[in-house]
């Protein structure tokens, strides 16, 4: 058959959800580029994207239900059936359930894909069942409820207002890993004399990209926004007639300034005080300045408050209502695109969950270490909760449970398909139907089938409409095919796509991609149409600095991602793999030095958790105080089966029950090591 090219959607958690070409000959996936027509991506994907077809077509993909014949972990499988797999697993469910209740049954899936199908059908049957509820916070529910408790529904700016802008602050985030589109708008406005500044724990990844790096403490951001708004409000620069008008509270929390001085901050953050006064001074001189907010300073005990403090100040020069000013990087659209709930079907539950499981503690739920006795069943979809959550040890103890009855539908081996009794195989993108709602964009788009799964593989809406069958769950939810799910959910307006014509969802069914409008920042979502300085609704009405969970003298553990994996997939491609190399651990280079520590030495990193072992990597370009460990590996790739999750305690964020997995303090020794680095 000739070969013909179709458009698809990349499926994974990034802002942009770039627009792809896949050429096939109708059975496979012959190649995969970058779509020149997406409005965001245009053409233009990174280097992991480049190797989706061979990650499609790699001869390590799980092609049939494998049952475990070993012990736990040891990854010893044998291949069964479909009817044998489903007949077994609801056979365990139904005697559990009877038994122990539905409630001793949990699930897991995070971000593995971002479809809202595959993504969140998985979350509908276990309604269906009464079992645990998980709550799903994983990566930056602090940032988002940040970002409301000031903003409300308000979207912020889209990248593409970017090029409006005259002033960047990037703000956390290794944007030429994460947010590649930016990266060009930051390259041009630079070009035109533009001044970008980086406001990093870890700057070497952005420093080419940027005109100055400030280094700071780990979680101290707080402070440094506040004395900026105080030299703000001191030299003349805050807009109050915007103030005034647009927020909440102003006058009162201008008042609280007088005590957060440059010099009270620099204390906190360790950037001299004459640096916080010229940044605020450049900021505040800038008529259009955006500020570029990463996920990163959101992770720590104090991250929605620091999230609150710096969406404050992007308000302080009135720049919000000036075209490229004000913030980027929290929820742009201000809305769904897609009614997500035909999905997810929080109705199907008929009582409230027994327990509700925060995803950053499944290893306690898994362990029993809580006041609850351990849960008796997992099922893992599109999540890999043995490299990605905290307390890693516990996990893979509680993984390892004889009595723990565990399913992961997966594509690949991976480390958590390893403790699993039953794996059933999983399709990729291009194998099933979805759509997918940007974060990071105004953008909505679909994507169709393209091909056949091989082997046995089945989509996550498969497979759970096949386990509703064999669980006896009637409701008509699950008698639907994919194309009838995806079709309505392609055709039902949601609050951001109700403008779209019969027309427009006609070519959303057959795989386009619109841009909704910009939202407008001037017009206010929230109950009073202000911007809260001083929120009324929440618990501390007045934002002040709060201090995160790390000691200031200690060595304070920070997870950056890699630019040639995503969270821990790609891992399996062994270009990817073998350009990431091994674990890497960056240290500040004085502290180094006074441990004896150089560039390639083995190290182990520890805490009162674990101990894992990394390679130095050396700099002056992280902050002194401060360890990056660099990707999500494999177990196999640490020299003790650990990985820097070992070392992140499940403490919660102070707002959203997010992940803090950057607040967690460490020391480091060098060790000598006979094996290869
Ligand atoms: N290549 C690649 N792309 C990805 C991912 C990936 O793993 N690899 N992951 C995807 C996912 S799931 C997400 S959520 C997004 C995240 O993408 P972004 O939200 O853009 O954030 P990151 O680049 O993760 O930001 C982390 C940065 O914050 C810095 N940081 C940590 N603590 C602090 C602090 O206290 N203060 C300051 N100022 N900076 C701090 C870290 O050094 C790091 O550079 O990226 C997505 N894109
Ligand atoms: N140390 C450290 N830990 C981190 C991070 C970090 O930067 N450093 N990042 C954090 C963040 S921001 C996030 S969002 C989380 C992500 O955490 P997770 O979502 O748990 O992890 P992923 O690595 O995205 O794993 C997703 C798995 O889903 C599988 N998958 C993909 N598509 C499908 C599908 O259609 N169906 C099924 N059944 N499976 C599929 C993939 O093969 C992969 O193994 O990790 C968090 N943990
Ligand atoms: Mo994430």
């Amino acid at each position: 058959m000739k070969s013909y090219t179709q458009s698809t959607i990349c499926p994974y958690d990034c802002p942009t959800s770039c627009g792809l070409l896949a050429t096939t000959d109708g059975t496979r996936i012959l190649s995969i580029e970058g779509d020149p027509s997406h409005p965001v991506s245009q053409g233009l994907i990174c280097g992991k994207m480049h190797h989706y077809a061979e990650e499609i077509n790699s001869g390590k993909r799980i092609l049939t239900p494998l049952k475990r014949i070993g012990k736990k972990g040891s990854a010893s499988f044998t291949p069964i059936t479909w009817e044998e797999a489903v007949a077994e697993i609801s056979a365990h469910w139904k005697s559990l359930i009877a038994s122990d209740g539905p409630s001793s049954v949990a699930y897991c899936y995070y971000a593995g894909v971002m479809g809202i199908i595959q993504r969140h059908c998985v979350q509908a049957f276990f309604n269906r069942m009464g079992a645990c509820d998980l709550k799903k916070t994983l990566c930056s529910t602090a940032k988002s409820e940040g970002y409301a408790s000031v903003a409300g529904t308000t979207g912020c700016l889209d990248p593409r207002e970017l090029k409006d802008s005259d002033f960047y602050l990037i703000w956390g985030s290794n944007v030429a890993a994460t947010r590649l589109h930016i990266l060009k708008d930051l390259a041009e406005a630079r070009k035109k004399g533009k001044k970008v500044i980086q406001i990093e724990v870890y700057g070497a990844p952005m420093a080419p990209y940027t005109d100055d790096t400030i280094l700071i403490r780990p979680g101290t951001d707080g402070a440094l926004a506040l004395a900026m708004m105080h030299v703000l409000v001191y030299e003349g620069l805050a807009d109050e007639e915007y103030l005034r008008e647009y927020t909440l509270g102003y006058e009162e929390f201008k008042q609280t300034l007088t005590e957060y001085t440059p010099a009270w901050a620099s204390a906190i953050t360790g950037i001299p005080e004459h640096t916080i006064i010229t940044l605020a001074r450049s900021y505040g001189q800038a008529k259009a300045p955006a500020i570029l907010l990463g996920s990163g300073n959101s992770r720590y005990g104090n991250g929605a408050m620091t999230v609150r403090l710096i969406v404050i100040l992007s308000l302080f020069t009135g720049a919000w209502n000036r075209p490229g000013g004000g913030l980027c990087g929290c929820n742009p659209s201000g809305g769904s695109r897609f009614n997500s709930s035909l999905v997810k079907r929080e109705d199907f539950r008929t009582r409230a969950p027994e327990r509700t499981i925060n995803i950053n503690q499944l290893a306690a739920a898994l362990t029993g270490e809580d006041d609850r006795p351990p849960i008796k069943s997992l099922y893992v979809a599109g999540g890999n909760p043995a490299n990605s959550i905290s307390d890693q040890k516990a996990m893979l103890e509680g993984l390892s449970r004889e009595d723990l009855y565990t399913v992961v539908h997966e594509r690949f081996l991976s480390d958590t398909a390893r403790y699993a009794d039953i794996i059933l195989p999983a399709t990729f993108s291009v194998e099933h139907p979805d759509c997918y709602e940007s974060y990071g964009y105004c953008t909505m788009s679909s994507a169709r089938k393209i091909v056949t799964p091989p082997g046995e593989a089945k989509s996550n809406w498969n497979t759970i409409t096949l386990l509703a069958k064999a669980m006896g769950y009637d409701d008509s939810y699950f008698q639907k095919t994919e194309e009838e799910i995806y079709a309505d959910l392609t055709g039902t307006p949601a609050p951001r796509s109700a403008h779209l014509t019969a027309d427009d969802r006609e070519q959303l069914l057959n795989g386009t991609t619109f841009s909704i409008p910009y939202a407008d920042h001037a017009d206010c979502q929230t109950t009073e149409k202000k911007f809260y300085i001083v929120n009324p609704y929440i618990e501390h009405p007045m934002p002040h600095y709060t201090e995160c969970y790390g000691g200031a003298e200690s060595l304070h553990l920070v997870s950056v991602p890699s630019r040639y994996t995503l969270n821990s997939i790609h891992q399996n491609h062994e270009k990817l793999a073998n350009d990431r190399g091994p674990m890497l651990l960056v240290m500040n280079t004085e502290d180094a030095n006074r441990r004896g520590i150089k560039t390639g030495d083995h190290v182990l990193c520890y805490n009162e958790l674990a101990e894992v072992a990394f390679i130095a990597e050396t700099t002056d370009m992280i902050v002194r105080g401060a360890v990056a460990a660099i990707g999500v590996y494999k177990s196999s790739q640490s020299l003790n089966g650990l990985t820097c999750n070992a070392l992140h305690h499940d403490r919660l964020t102070d707002m959203g029950e997010a992940t803090t997995m950057n607040d967690n303090t460490v020391e480091v020794k060098k060790i000598i090591c006979e094996c290869p680095a």
